[in-house]
């Protein structure tokens, strides 16, 4: 029987780092011993795609490079991940039936607005990232993804002196609005928070148990 691969969904606004994070996180899940697919929405382009691809496979070799598969959606991001993810779960099912051996499929959706979720149809598991660029009046604000998904990733932590964004008040809402359900602070850029991030991947999307001391991108 085919085996149904687990999925994460990394959603968030145009340029917030799902891109950044997904080459950051993958590292160490691939260096702990996890096999891993990437698919990437965009709606017009496949760079971010193509971009992890040369970064994560073809320069790192963590995975093959026909496992990062970029998918031009045309229309409305959210649409492809939520109203009609077809597309999406047709590249899964190719995915599945040829590569039965990976542990984990993540998916990014293309950039969009704090209203975004993902079908259950299509991930089990659920990480929206905001930045910190936008000021510190997010998470207060709320929405969709802020207050549904299962990890709340608050990316460019090192920017928030520049833009006057106050951290403290950024976790005091975060707690708030997600009733106490997990959130990270994170700098892609150093590596901030990510082993966090993957942490909360291999217990709570590959259940490892005990969970494993990781690996983590630190040299
Ligand atoms: N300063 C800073 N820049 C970041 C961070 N994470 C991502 N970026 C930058 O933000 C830009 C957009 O990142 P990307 O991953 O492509 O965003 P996406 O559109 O959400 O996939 C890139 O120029 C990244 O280098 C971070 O933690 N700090
Ligand atoms: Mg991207």
């Amino acid at each position: 029987m085919k085996k149904r691969i687990p999925r994460i969904g990394i959603g968030g606004p145009v340029g917030c780092g799902k891109s950044m994070l997904i080459e950051r996180v993958v590292p160490i899940l691939a260096k702990n011993g996890y096999r891993i697919s990437i698919i990437s929405n965009d709606v017009i382009s496949k760079e971010d795609a193509d971009r992890m691809r040369q970064n994560l496979a073809t320069n790192q070799g963590l995975l093959p490079e026909n496992l990062v598969i970029g998918v031009a959606t045309g229309g409305c991001p959210h649409t492809a991940i939520r109203e009609d993810p077809s597309i999406n779960l047709s590249v899964i099912e190719e995915i599945e039936n040829e590569h039965s051996d990976l542990d984990l499929i993540i998916i990014e959706s293309g950039g969009d607005n704090i209203t975004t979720t993902f079908s259950p149809a299509l991930a089990d598991y659920f990480i929206y990232i905001i930045d910190v660029s936008g000021g510190d009046k997010y998470p207060r604000k709320r929405g969709l993804g802020i207050e549904t998904c299962d990890l709340l990733v608050i990316n460019k932590i090192d920017l928030a002196p520049l833009v006057d964004a106050n951290l403290d008040i950024m976790e005091r809402d975060a707690k708030t609005v997600r009733k106490n359900k997990p959130y990270v602070l994170v700098n892609c850029k150093t590596d901030e928070g990510v082993d966090i991030v993957a942490r909360h991947i291999i217990e709570d999307v590959l259940f490892e148990q005990p969970p494993k001391k990781i690996i983590t991108n630190a040299k």
